[in-house]
C-alpha cells in the first residue's frame, strides 16, 4: 500500500498508466480494513464508546446496548455505518475465573486487531493489567482510556480552590501508578459524552504514529465531527486523497481543459465528495443524528450551511462548481504545475475543484458545530 507521498508522484506524472496506479490506490484506500478492540470491565462505558465513535446514538438500530451487564464472554462486532470495512469489537471485561480468561484471550485471535483501547472508568484492574500483558506479548499496540471524567469534574467542581487541570493530572497520575505493572503507560482520560474534551485527540495523535497512513485515513473519516481539530483532521487528509482523485479522474494528457464532459470522471469525483461529505458530518443521516443529540431542530443546523453541497453532492451540482469564478482562479494555478506535463492541466484545474469542495464542507462543517454549540 503505497503512502501519499508516493500518490503525488504518481499524481505528477502524466501517462495512462500513473492515472491507473492512482484509481488503484483510491480503491486500496477505500478497501482498507480497520479492526478496533474496545474492552474493560462490565460498567467502564465500552458499549458507549463504540457507539461514540461510529457516532450512532445509544439506542438506535445497530448501536450497542449500553447499562447492561455482561453475563458472557463474547467478543460482537461492529460495523461502520457508513464505512464498510471499519470494525469496532466491544469485548466484555474478561473477568474470573482464570481458565475461562486464558480460553477467551486464545480465542480472541489478536492478529485481526489494529489496536486495543482498555477502558477503565475508575482504578484498572488485574484484568486489565493481564490482558495488557498478554497483548503486550503478541506485539500489538493497546492504549489506556480512562472514561467518564466529565463525572470527575462535575464532582470535583465544587471544592473549594476547584482547578480542572489539576483534578486532571491527579487522575493520570493515579491511573499510572496503578498501571505500574505493565510500565507507566499513557493513559487518556476521557469523556465520551463529549470527544471534543480532554484527551481524546491526544490518543487519535498516538494512534496516528502506530497506524499506517492508510488506516489512519479510514480512521479519521469514519470518526465523527466533534472538534474544529477534527475537521481540520479530515481537511489535511482529504486533500491528500484529492491528489489521487484528481489523478484519477483528470482526462489524459493531450485532452483539453475539461468542461469535464471532455475526458474527465464525474463518477470519482462525486464519490471523493460523497466520501467527504459524510466524514463532514454533513448528509442528512448524520445531522439528523446530530439534531436528535443535541435536541435541535434539524433545520437550525442545516441552515448554518453555505457551501454548494447544501443540498448534498449531485453531478449538476459539481458542474455549478465548474462554472465559479473560482475557476478562473484554477487556471492561475497551473502556473503552479507548469513544469508538469500535458495533463497537468487538467490535473491542476481538477485538483483545485476538489480542495475547493473540501475547503468548502470544512466551512460548513464548522458553522454546524458552532450552531450546535458544541
Ligand atoms: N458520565 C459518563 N457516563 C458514561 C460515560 N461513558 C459511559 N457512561 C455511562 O456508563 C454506563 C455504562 O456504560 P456501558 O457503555 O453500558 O458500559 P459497558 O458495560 O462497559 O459496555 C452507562 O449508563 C453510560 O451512560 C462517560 O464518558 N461519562
Ligand atoms: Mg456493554
Amino acid at each position: 500500500v503505497a503512502s501519499f507521498s508516493e500518490i503525488q508522484n504518481y499524481a505528477k506524472s502524466s501517462t495512462k498508466e500513473s492515472k491507473m496506479k492512482a484509481k488503484k490506490h483510491l480503491d486500496q484506500m477505500e478497501n482498507v480494513t480497520l479492526n478496533i478492540a474496545v474492552t474493560g470491565e462490565s460498567g467502564v462505558g465500552k458499549s458507549t464508546f463504540v457507539n461514540a465513535i461510529r457516532g450512532l446514538k445509544d439506542g438506535e438500530p445497530g448501536a450497542a446496548e449500553t447499562g447492561v451487564t455482561e453475563t458472557t464472554l463474547r467478543a460482537v462486532r461492529y460495523t461502520h455505518p457508513t464505512m464498510p470495512n471499519v470494525y469496532i469489537w466491544d469485548l466484555p471485561g474478561i473477568g474470573t475465573p482464570n481458565f475461562k480468561a486464558k480460553r477467551y484471550l486464545k480465542e480472541l485471535q489478536f492478529d485481526n486487531f489494529d489496536f486495543f483501547i482498555i477502558i477503565g472508568s475508575n482504578r484498572f484492574k488485574e484484568n486489565d493489567i493481564m490482558l495488557a500483558k498478554e497483548i503486550q506479548k503478541m506485539k500489538k499496540t493497546f492504549y489506556f482510556v480512562r472514561s467518564k471524567v466529565d463525572n470527575d469534574i462535575q464532582a470535583e467542581s465544587r471544592k473549594k480552590n476547584f482547578n480542572e487541570e489539576q483534578v486532571l493530572q491527579k487522575i493520570k497520575q493515579s491511573c499510572r501508578e496503578n498501571l505500574a505493572p505493565v510500565g507507566h503507560p499513557k493513559v487518556f482520560l476521557i469523556s465520551t459524552f463529549d470527544l471534543g474534551k480532554y484527551d481524546f485527540n491526544k490518543l487519535l495523535e498516538s494512534l496516528k504514529d502506530n497506524l499506517s497512513d492508510h488506516k489512519w485515513l479510514a480512521l479519521i473519516n469514519s470518526l465523527p465531527v466533534c472538534s474544529v481539530g477534527m475537521i481540520e483532521k479530515k481537511k489535511k487528509l482529504l486533500n491528500n486523497v484529492a491528489i489521487a482523485a484528481a489523478a484519477a479522474a483528470a482526462p489524459s494528457a493531450g485532452v483539453f481543459l475539461p468542461g469535464f464532459s471532455v475526458g474527465c470522471e464525474i463518477g470519482i469525483m462525486l464519490k471523493f465528495f460523497q466520501t467527504a461529505h459524510v466524514s463532514f458530518g454533513l448528509d442528512d443521516r448524520s445531522i439528523h443524528n446530530l439534531a436528535e443529540r443535541i435536541n435541535k431542530p434539524e433545520v437550525q443546523l442545516k441552515s448554518a450551511m453555505k457551501s454548494h453541497f447544501v443540498h448534498g453532492v449531485s453531478d449538476s451540482m459539481v458542474a455549478a462548481m465548474f462554472r465559479t469564478k473560482g475557476m478562473t482562479a484554477a487556471k492561475t494555478l497551473e502556473t503552479v504545475f507548469s513544469g508538469l506535463p500535458g495533463m497537468a492541466i487538467a490535473f491542476g484545474t481538477t485538483l483545485f475543484l476538489l480542495r475547493q469542495g473540501i475547503k468548502e464542507m470544512a466551512e460548513d462543517a464548522k458553522a454546524v458545530l458552532a450552531a450546535a454549540d458544541l
